[in-house]
């Protein structure tokens, strides 16, 4: 099917009753109704020329000319409509789809609770708001920068279609804080949404803003734990902006939520996969410890505490996101009604106002690690960063299921939230995976137990071989248990031109 089917199906889906309306007849796909606020679609048909140069430029490397099987939103309702089909990647339909508007919707936190949701930038606000809007637009284009070189090394073709997925989508998630930003802001708007395509992942003099979106993702082992732990990251920061006074922002993240979740997917079940098939070659073998590197490495799969020590430099680069635990900013931004908690409305049992309330804090205090009560309202980071934490788990146990099935005795285990941080209250300290609080010296001679030491970039780098053939896959990860959209196994993914 090509793009302009997917274009003329979605224009048939969006007369049935329970689609809410999305316009694929203009340029800009959209259910903001584009086409009567004419100075938005000047500036957004304005933008487009040059986000599509920055595609060419900066996005994925190769198969810009391939058919791959994508799913393109057309429907914003929470079953998530969405239709698969072969697109060109350029030509994939990015636009501005916001989850529908709640009646009578109220700001659920900080001192602004209870009044009417802003459907316009409140104007003491706006620069708080416009630089969270910036903060998380830079994150998007940013990782499909660090992602770009991946589809030479994919290990199959639903592989490099996931890959692709996500990229468009992160694409789209860049078109939503553009949005925001040229639709609310003004000409401060346009000029930060142009500033979003010049700034580059890892460049010396306009790097990303921040530090996580500046790491390499050299190989797909990098990629699946990108998408396990840092796009979990995107997960919890847009679902405490979509707790935002702000309407429009709240509303723009609730439906990138709905995007995000497949992101994750890819992730976990990739770390999974190349699990399954370490197992499964270490059963095989009859090599029954985990920690036989070289016997395990020989049978090209990749050993399991090689895996442990990438989820270490994954979580540990992507718990810096929340930013500093004790923070005024997020403070400001809950005090001010801008940036809630995770699953605010929901949350039971406070006044969603924190004025009074504490909340427990890990500090270091005379090189030993206390918990100590902080005032809640300075604390946010660190709460997110704990919700984090406890959502990493989930998908963690499923890992060491798997391991489990297979008799194999070993297990996943993340590290102490002060491992291996350079933001916040252990940016200038030296923590074990076990918390145990270090030396430099004492760092120095351990951490390449902890984190991926050159000896598994470069075993990494050997198994990185393309794999393109249907119903193929490399040796070091398992075929999926469902196809995407339920396709059989030897499905042609991406047609490679
Ligand atoms: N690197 O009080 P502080 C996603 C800066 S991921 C560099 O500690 P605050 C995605 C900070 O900007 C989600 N700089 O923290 C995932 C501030 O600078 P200014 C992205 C850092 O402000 C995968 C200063 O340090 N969305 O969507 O409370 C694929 C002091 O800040 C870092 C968001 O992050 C760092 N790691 O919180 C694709 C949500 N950390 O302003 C996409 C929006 C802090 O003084 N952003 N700094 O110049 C925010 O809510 C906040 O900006 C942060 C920081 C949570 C990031």
């Amino acid at each position: 099917m090509s793009a302009e089917d997917i274009v003329s199906d979605a224009a048939g889906a969006i007369s049935a009753d329970r689609f809410v309306e999305i316009s694929y007849d203009e340029v800009i796909p959209n259910n903001v109704a584009l086409g009567s606020d004419k100075q938005l679609q000047r500036a957004l048909e304005g933008w487009r020329p040059k986000y599509l140069d920055w595609w060419s430029g900066m996005g994925p490397v190769g198969y810009q000319q391939s058919e791959v099987y994508l799913r393109t939103a057309v429907g914003v309702d929470p079953a998530g409509w969405a239709k698969f089909g072969y697109v060109k990647m350029p030509a994939y339909r990015w636009g501005v789809l916001l989850a529908p508007k709640v009646e009578g919707r109220t700001i659920p936190f900080g001192r602004h609770k209870g009044e009417p949701a802003w459907q316009e930038v409140p104007g003491e606000h706006r620069a708080l708001l416009r630089r969270l809007i910036v903060v998380q637009g830079d994150t998007e284009p940013a990782s499909v920068e660090q992602q770009r070189f991946l589809g030479a090394t994919a290990p199959s073709l639903y592989d490099m279609r996931n890959l692709f997925q996500v990229n468009v989508e992160e694409g789209r998630h860049l078109w939503a804080m553009v949005y925001l930003l040229v639709k609310y802001f003004g000409k401060d708007g346009r000029e930060e949404a142009q500033a979003l395509l010049e700034r580059q992942s890892g460049q010396m003099d306009n790097p990303r803003i921040l530090g996580a979106f500046n790491e390499r993702t050299p190989d797909w082992l990098s990629f699946f734990m990108f998408t396990f732990f840092t796009d979990r990251d995107g997960k919890m920061q847009l679902a405490a902006l979509a707790e935002s006074g702000f309407d429009p922002l709240s509303r723009t993240c609730r439906f990138m939520l709905t995007e995000e979740a497949h992101h994750m997917f890819v992730g976990e079940t990739g770390v999974q996969r190349t699990i399954e098939a370490t197992c499964a070659a270490m059963v095989k073998a009859g090599i029954k410890d985990p920690h036989h590197v070289e016997a395990v490495r020989k049978l090209g799969v990749v050993d399991l505490p090689l895996l442990q020590r990438k989820a270490n430099f994954h979580a540990s680069v992507t718990r810096d996101l929340f930013g500093s635990e004790i923070s005024s900013n997020a403070a400001e931004a809950f005090g001010s009604g801008i940036k809630g908690r995770f699953n605010e409305a929901n949350l039971k049992g406070d006044d969603h106002v924190l004025q009074d309330a504490t909340y427990p804090v890990t500090r270091v205090v005379d090189g030993k690690l206390l918990i100590e009560q902080a005032p809640a309202l300075r604390a946010l980071n660190a709460r997110l960063l704990d919700d984090f934490i406890v959502d990493c788990q989930g998908g963690i146990d499923r890992w060491n299921k798997s391991i489990e099935k297979a008799g194999v005795d070993f297990k996943f285990v993340q590290p102490h939230k002060g491992f291996n941080r350079r933001i916040g209250e252990f940016g200038d300290k030296r923590i074990s995976p076990t918390g145990e609080v270090l030396t430099e010296d004492e760092w120095t001679a351990k951490s390449g137990d902890w984190l991926p030491n050159d000896d598994d970039m470069q075993f990494i780098a050997s198994l990185m071989k393309p794999c393109n053939e249907p119903g193929k896959y490399a040796s070091w990860i398992a075929p999926p248990r469902v196809g995407v959209n339920n396709q059989p196994g030897d499905f042609e993914y991406v047609k490679i031109a």
